[in-house]
């Protein structure tokens, strides 16, 4: 102990006698391999970010702890965001090898000096671990985790909840946190503090102490399937992060910041007692696309009630410019400016946020801008947002070297149609893979289109396409309800069929006229009451048949729950309460009497898989109607029949008994009132509910029966 604040008293004076005292403040560390050279060496790229108070100098001087590193050239510490005031700053170093014999090698930076903190801790060590060996799913050295943080995060005593770092990784691998000395030789780590390695979030429910605490954490990648290495010193396996129990790490970089608890807060409200980040602001964890030599912008804007932002701090790459704009409202704006160079063609950059008041900061945000050559990703997509709809076209022109028929939405099956020069897709706000994010103001519906590869195909194509859009509609109570709760209507495109569409409905009567408002959603039902509900197919084609291949029940929204009853199956009508009404062809109208899963589920959502079929084709399956199971295994004409699709509607809420002194049991079915008929219906319901939990253990996936649905009532 006594030897150890020694050597820091040591090393603290041998600092100041060099230059001005600047605490570190944390750095981070990510890389990326670029050419290979005929003779086999690989050019390594490092970028380098180191945060402090301010002014910025770096102390940084990475060493080789191990391995052959060659020859490492850095540039000076570019500064990327600083006040004059002194509050922040942090600059970025690119530094570069050529490594030659390619195998593992580890680079080292370390210092005395945090700037001061809570638990007085002093040095600090980085630490980057690197292998330039060829993976054998990307075919090219390995790309560390990528992370950042802004130079000074400052959070309210009572405000640390939860605080999530970004954590991407280029090669998709995952990426787990840990801190840095797992054993705790130095003890840097927090007590209260729990890091959850898979999503890189820090939670306390504890409040920590007022002052400066100091966070070095380490991030790891795994490859997501069991991939080889070859170096030169031959060929390695490394398993996947899910089978091993120990996996091997491909590599690892540093992440190191410091947060500053500051003062409870009166409140820990966005927009209220901190900035709240505002449409179009990116969300966390976006990754933006940009071209070499276009400048490309980042918008963020801000509101807090006060109206005192005066700024946003930002951890990004050299020659990110940023511009402050104060609109109306309070509203601030800034705007980040950035020209990738040729030598910033692939990376994968971070870019952090946080807009700032004197007493507060907004949550930190952090995105990925992804650097590619102009021509394929500025591909000229327009984005069509309708109430109920969102549509893109995207030029062929701009995708050259793509074939539109291995492209695909989220939902693989959800493809998309084309005419001769450009490549169309419409879809709802609930299909296909789109997702709700909440942004503070609006809520953003994304998807994204994908290349895929032919299964079949011994070639694996080069031109990858992978680009996301998204729709955001102010955040008002009609629009989640009809969307968070109601099921708006289900659009789909398909190249022979074009854009069609299927409602699903609860209706109020058995003429299928008025349908359940989509407000009164959950709708509540009572136990063994009539629901009438439909199934109607839109498209501009005149002639096609609608055909309900299965309709099962779930306690949640996701036609693929463990725990289902089936309704319709194959094409043929399972619940003896069904009872389809006469309608058109493109329109399914049923009645079904109500019930309710066994084990505590209140909830009931009706998922159906439903087909378009041309109306004259004898051999599609609309035509077939009700099979076997084989039928799901025919091979699908698509100029005959759409692919299957799957559409939910729900959740019907079925009350609870309120005339409870009655009818503790009283389903509805079990109508007997005397006491030997109370005990039959007792003992029916413990048998039930036993077979249920057994069901239930046994096989994850299996369908129960109606009377089992039933019997807890
Ligand atoms: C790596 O080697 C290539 C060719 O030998 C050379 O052009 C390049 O400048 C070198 N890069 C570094 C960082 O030394
Ligand atoms: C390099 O980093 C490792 C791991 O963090 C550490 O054990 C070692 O002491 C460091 N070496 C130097 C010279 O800082
Ligand atoms: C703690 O770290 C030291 C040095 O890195 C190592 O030798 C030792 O085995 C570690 N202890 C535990 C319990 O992991
Ligand atoms: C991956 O490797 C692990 C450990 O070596 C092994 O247990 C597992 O079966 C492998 N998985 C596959 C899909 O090959
Ligand atoms: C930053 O911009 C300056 C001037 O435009 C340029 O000379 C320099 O190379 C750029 N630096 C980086 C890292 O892009
Ligand atoms: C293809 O569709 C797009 C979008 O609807 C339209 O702008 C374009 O003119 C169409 N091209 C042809 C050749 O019909
Ligand atoms: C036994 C086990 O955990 N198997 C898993 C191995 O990893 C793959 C993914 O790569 C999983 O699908 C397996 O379930």
């Amino acid at each position: 102990m006594a030897h150890g604040t020694m050597l820091l008293l040591l090393l603290v004076s041998l600092t100041l006698a060099v230059g001005p005292a600047v605490g570190f403040y944390g750095g981070s560390m990510t890389f990326t391999p670029g050419n290979r050279f005929p003779d086999g060496s690989v050019e390594m790229h490092f970028y380098y970010r180191e945060s402090s108070r301010g002014p910025c100098g770096s102390q940084v001087n990475w060493i080789c702890e191990s391995g052959s590193c060659g020859v490492l050239t850095s540039t000076e510490p570019v500064e990327t965001d600083s006040t004059a005031q002194n509050l922040w700053c942090q600059s970025e170093v690119h530094m570069t090898t050529n490594v030659t014999s390619n195998g593992p090698f580890i680079l080292n930076s370390s210092g005395c000096c945090w700037e001061d903190n809570v638990h007085g801790v002093g040095g600090w060590t980085l630490h980057t671990s690197v292998d330039t060996g060829q993976r054998s799913d990307t075919r090219s050295p390995n790309r560390s985790p990528v992370s950042a943080a802004i130079p000074n995060i400052r959070i309210p005593q009572n405000c640390f909840q939860n605080f999530k770092l970004l954590a991407h990784d280029p090669d998709d691998d995952v990426v787990r946190c840990r801190f840095n000395d797992a054993n705790c030789t130095l003890c840097h780590q927090h007590p209260n503090i729990h890091l959850h390695k898979e999503s890189c979030t820090l939670h306390t429910g504890d409040s920590l102490a007022l002052g400066s605490h100091v966070f070095e954490l380490i991030l790891e990648d795994y490859p997501v399937s069991n991939i080889t290495v070859m170096d030169h010193n031959g060929v390695f396996s490394v398993s996947n992060a899910f089978n091993d129990s120990n996996p091997t790490a491909l590599s690892q970089v540093p992440l190191q910041f410091g947060v500053e608890i500051l003062p409870p807060a009166q409140g820990c409200v966005p927009g209220v007692n901190k900035p709240s980040f505002l449409t179009p602001t990116p969300l966390h964890g976006d990754v933006h696309h940009a071209a070499v030599g276009q400048a490309h912008e980042i918008t963020l804007q801000a509101q807090v009630a006060d109206n005192s932002i005066f700024d946003f701090q930002v951890s990004g790459p050299s020659n990110m410019s940023k511009t402050l704009t104060s609109l109306s409202n309070g509203v601030m704006m800034a705007t980040l400016t950035w020209i990738p160079q040729e030598t910033d063609l692939f990376r994968h950059v971070p870019v952090c946020f946080t807009a700032e008041t004197l007493h507060s900061q907004s949550e930190m945000r952090c995105i990925i801008v992804v650097v590619a050559k102009a021509r394929v990703l500025s591909g000229e997509a327009k984005v069509i947002c309708d109430d109920n709809s969102i549509s893109i076209v995207v030029s062929k022109a701009s995708m050259d070297g793509i074939d539109q028929d291995w492209l695909q939405l989220r939902d693989p099956t959800c493809s998309l149609t084309s005419n001769q020069t450009h490549i169309l897709g419409t879809m709802s706000l609930n299909t296909c893979g789109t997702t709700m994010d909440d942004s503070g103001d609006f809520f953003v519906f994304n998807n994204e289109i994908n290349s895929f590869e032919n299964p079949n195909a011994v070639i694996t194509r080069r031109n990858q396409v992978k680009f996301g859009f998204s729709c955001q509609y102010p955040k008002i109570a009609s629009v989640s309800n009809r969307y968070v709760n109601h099921k708006s209507d289900y659009i789909f495109t398909e190249s022979s069929f074009g854009t069609f569409s299927y409602s699903f409905e609860v209706f109020t009567d058995q003429t299928f006229n008025s349908q359940v408002d989509p407000s009164q959603y959950p709708v509540q039902v009572q136990l063994m009451d009539k629901i009438y509900m439909g199934i109607e197919a839109s498209t501009a084609l005149p002639e096609v048949t609608l055909f309900v291949e299965s309709c099962k029940a779930t306690p949640e929204d996701n036609p693929f729950s463990p725990v289902f009853y089936d309704i319709i199956k194959d094409g043929c009508v399972m619940d003896e309460t069904v009872m389809p009404y006469p309608s058109d062809s493109t329109k399914y109208d049923f009645e079904i009497q109500a019930f309710k899963f066994a084990g505590g589920f209140d909830e009931v959502y009706i998922s159906c898989s439903v087909i378009l079929c041309a109306k004259d084709s004898l051999n599609s399956r609309c035509a077939l109607g009700c099979l076997g199971p084989a039928a799901r295994r025919r091979r699908r004409d698509v100029s005959q029949e759409t692919a299957r699709h799957y559409i939910t509607q729900g959740p019907l809420h079925v009350a609870k008994q309120t005339h409870n002194s009655a009818a503790s049991n009283d389903g509805g079915f079990l109508h007997m009132s005397t006491s030997t008929g109370v005990f039959a219906g007792l003992f029916l319901l413990s048998i039930a509910v036993v077979a249920g939990m057994l069901v239930y253990k046994a096989k994850r996936t299996r369908s129960v029966d109606r009377m089992h649905l039933m019997s807890t009532f």
